[in-house]
């Protein structure tokens, strides 16, 4: 098994020398533009830093291919092949950097045969740096990381987002899914306003479920083997093999939380991230056969 420890060392240098331009952007006036809502912002700073990012690794690595949230909201395809591949995600929880709510991490996953190697993620407000690679256990600041291991879903807390859609579709699953949860019930429902970290609570113990319909691939690429190093399960909404272009995921403690999750909420389905854009597909169904 080749080791892609040194790809990893590069990426946490990378990802500190960056956080460094966001923290200070971060307690300043801001440009906000919008994407494909108006909760779904973006700021010169996400793109500045994706450019930074990239070239940084393309430096080092100039025949590693690349997928890249601002990249694909200018328009380049998302397409993961079996070449060297970093996912990454400049600034995830945009609109806590804009309210300068102190949730705002960079996320940066490296695959290579189209398998996660490893996944960083630096929750830059709070200084903590999440990283794992595969088969080698997942840390923060170095410390290692195991998931809660709960079975009971009555004795969960779980994180979930209610995203950037606001279509009556869209909205109407995503709050009926916590009503589900909450009538179980769980311990708890919480929502942090970035994917990355909040499914790294589920690897930390502190959660002990994240689910999401919605996120995109370069939101959780990292975080997702950050949970399956610190012990957790990630699977699709409706139970299959998790699949990061769905745009569907939980994390969780257990498989038996994952799967009960699976059976309460519903998904609505969206554009895979892998798909043609211009072949949007949205309507609640019952995905998991929930009418
Ligand atoms: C964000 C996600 C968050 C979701 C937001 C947005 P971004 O990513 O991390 O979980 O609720 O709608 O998608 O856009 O800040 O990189």
């Amino acid at each position: 098994m080749a080791d892609w420890t040194s790809y990893l060392n590069f990426g946490i240098s990378i990802a500190k020398q960056a956080s460094e331009i966001v923290l200070t952007a971060f307690h300043q006036q801001k440009e906000v533009t919008l994407k494909s809502s108006p909760a779904d912002l973006v700021t010169e700073t996400d793109q500045r830093v994706e450019k930074i990012l990239i070239s940084a690794i393309r430096n080092q690595y100039p025949q590693h291919r690349f997928i890249g949230e601002e990249s694909v909201a200018a328009g380049e395809r998302v397409e993961l092949t079996d070449s060297p591949t970093w996912i990454i995600d400049p600034i995830d929880g945009t609109v806590n950097f804009v309210h300068r709510f102190p949730f705002v991490a960079i996320s940066i996953a490296f695959s290579v045969n189209k398998q996660t190697e490893f996944g960083i993620v630096y929750s830059l407000v709070e200084d903590k740096m999440f990283h794992a690679q595969r088969g080698r256990g997942a840390f923060l600041n170095g410390q290692p990381l195991h998931a809660s291991g709960q079975e009971d879903i009555n004795r969960c807390v779980v994180v979930t987002e209610i995203g950037a859609e606001r279509d009556d579709l869209a909205l109407s699953t995503m709050t009926t899914n916590i009503f589900r949860l909450l009538k179980l019930p769980v311990h708890g429902v919480r929502a942090l306003g970035t994917a990355a970290v909040d499914m790294c609570q589920v690897a930390t113990g502190g959660a002990d479920a994240y689910y999401h319909i919605g996120m995109h691939c370069w939101d959780i690429a990292a975080s997702a083997i950050i949970v399956q190093e610190a012990g957790g399960v990630v699977m699709d909404t409706d139970g299959s093999k998790f699949d990061m272009m769905s745009r569907r995921v939980i994390a969780a403690s257990s498989t038996a939380v994952a799967h009960h999750i699976s059976q309460v909420i519903q998904a609505f389905p969206c554009r895979r991230d892998d798909e043609d854009p211009s072949k949007c597909v949205c309507g609640a169904t019952g995905v998991n056969g929930l009418s």
